[in-house]
C-alpha cells in the first residue's frame, strides 16, 4: 500500500478504536466522560498511535497493537489537558478548539485528565490479559514513560526552568527527552513488544524513538517561533512570550533546524537496521521532521 493510503488506514483504525474503547459520553458521570471524549476526539495528529501500529507491522504478530495505541493516545491527551490548565501552561486553544478547562471548567479538566491516564492502564490490563507477560511489559513501559522520572519529571523541570533567565543546553535536553521523547520512544517500544520484537530490537526502537522525539520537540520549538495560530491549532509564539528557553532561543533558528535534521537522521539510521519493510515508518519519520503543525 502506498504511504498516504496506509496512513489513512492507520488513522481510521485508531479513530474507530478510540470510539470503541473510551467509555461512551452518556456514561455516568456524563460531564466527565463528555470531557474525556471532547479532548480525545478533537482531531489530534495521532502520531504516537500511528507509530505503535507501524512499528508492530515490522514484526510478526504477537498481539493486536490497537489497545496499546489507544492507551498511549490517552496518556498523551491527559498530559496536554493538564499542561493547558491555568496552573501550568495556561492555554486557551488546543487541537484548534477551546482547551478542556475553557470548554468545561478547571476541576472537570483535571478529572478528565486523571480519567484518561487511568483508562490507559485499564485498557492494557484488560486487552492483554490473555498474554500476561506482554501485559506486564506494556504496563511497565507505559508507567515508566509517564512517570515521575520521565513525562511528569520533564514537565516539572520545564516549569522550574521558567523561573530561570536561561536554562542550559543540558537542562533543555533533559526536559525534552523526558517531556516529549519518552512518549515517542514508548510508542515504538510498545509497537515492537506487540509485534514480538527481540530484546535487541526493542533496544534499537527505544534509541530511535529518543532521537525521533528530540527531533519532534526541536521542530515544535521552530514551529512555535515561525508558524501561525490557525495552522498550529494552538497559540503560536507562546514560548517567546512566556520567556521559555527553547532550541530556537538557545541555538537560533538555523542551528535548531540542523539539530532536528541530525536527530531525524539518527532515528532513520536505527530503524534501517530493523527487519521487515520499514518504508512506511521511515517516510512517516521524514514527514514528522517537515510537518507544518
Ligand atoms: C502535565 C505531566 C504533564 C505533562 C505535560 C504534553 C506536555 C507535557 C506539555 C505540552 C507542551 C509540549 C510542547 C509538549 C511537548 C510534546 C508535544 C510537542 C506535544 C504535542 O504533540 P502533538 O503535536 O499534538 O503530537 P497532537 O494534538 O497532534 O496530538
Amino acid at each position: 500500500m502506498e504511504f498516504a493510503a496506509q496512513l489513512q488506514d492507520y488513522l481510521e483504525r485508531v479513530e474507530r478504536a478510540i470510539d470503541e474503547l473510551v467509555p461512551p459520553a452518556d456514561t455516568r458521570p456524563v460531564r466527565l466522560h463528555e470531557a474525556m471524549r471532547y479532548s480525545l476526539q478533537a482531531g489530534g495528529k495521532r502520531l504516537r498511535p500511528t507509530l505503535v501500529l507501524a512499528t508492530a507491522g515490522l514484526f510478526g504478530r504477537r498481539a493486536n497493537p490497537l489497545p496499546a495505541a489507544v492507551a498511549l493516545e490517552c496518556i498523551h491527551t491527559y498530559s496536554l489537558v493538564h499542561d493547558d490548565l491555568p496552573c501550568m501552561d495556561n492555554d486557551d486553544l488546543r487541537r484548534g478548539r477551546p482547551t478542556a478547562h475553557k470548554q468545561f471548567d478547571d476541576a472537570t479538566a483535571l478529572l478528565a485528565g486523571d480519567g484518561m491516564l487511568t483508562l490507559a492502564f485499564q485498557l492494557l490490563s484488560r486487552h492483554y490479559a490473555s498474554t500476561p507477560a506482554l501485559a506486564t511489559e506494556l504496563v511497565r513501559e507505559f508507567a515508566d514513560a509517564a512517570g515521575s522520572e520521565q513525562l511528569i519529571g520533564g514537565q516539572m523541570e520545564d516549569l522550574l526552568a521558567e523561573g530561570k533567565p536561561e536554562a542550559t543546553a543540558a537542562e533543555l535536553k533533559f526536559i525534552h527527552l523526558n517531556k516529549t521523547a519518552a512518549m515517542i520512544a514508548v510508542a515504538l517500544v510498545a509497537g515492537g513488544l506487540c509485534g514480538g520484537a527481540s530484546a535487541a530490537e526493542v533496544a534499537r526502537l527505544r534509541e530511535a524513538g529518543r532521537s525521533l522525539g528530540l527531533a519532534f520537540q526541536i521542530v515544535d520549538d521552530v514551529l512555535d517561533a515561525t508558524a501561525d495560530t490557525a495552522t498550529l491549532g494552538k497559540t503560536a509564539g507562546k514560548d517567546a512570550k512566556d520567556g521559555k528557553t527553547t532550541y530556537v532561543k538557545l541555538h537560533g533558528l538555523e542551528t535548531a533546524r540542523l539539530l532536528a535534521r541530525e536527530q531525524t537522521e539518527a532515528a532513520v539510521a536505527a530503524i534501517q537496521q530493523l527487519p521487515g519493510d520499514t518504508t512506511f515508518l521511515l517516510t512517516l519519520m521524514q514527514q514528522m521532521a517537515s510537518r507544518k503543525n
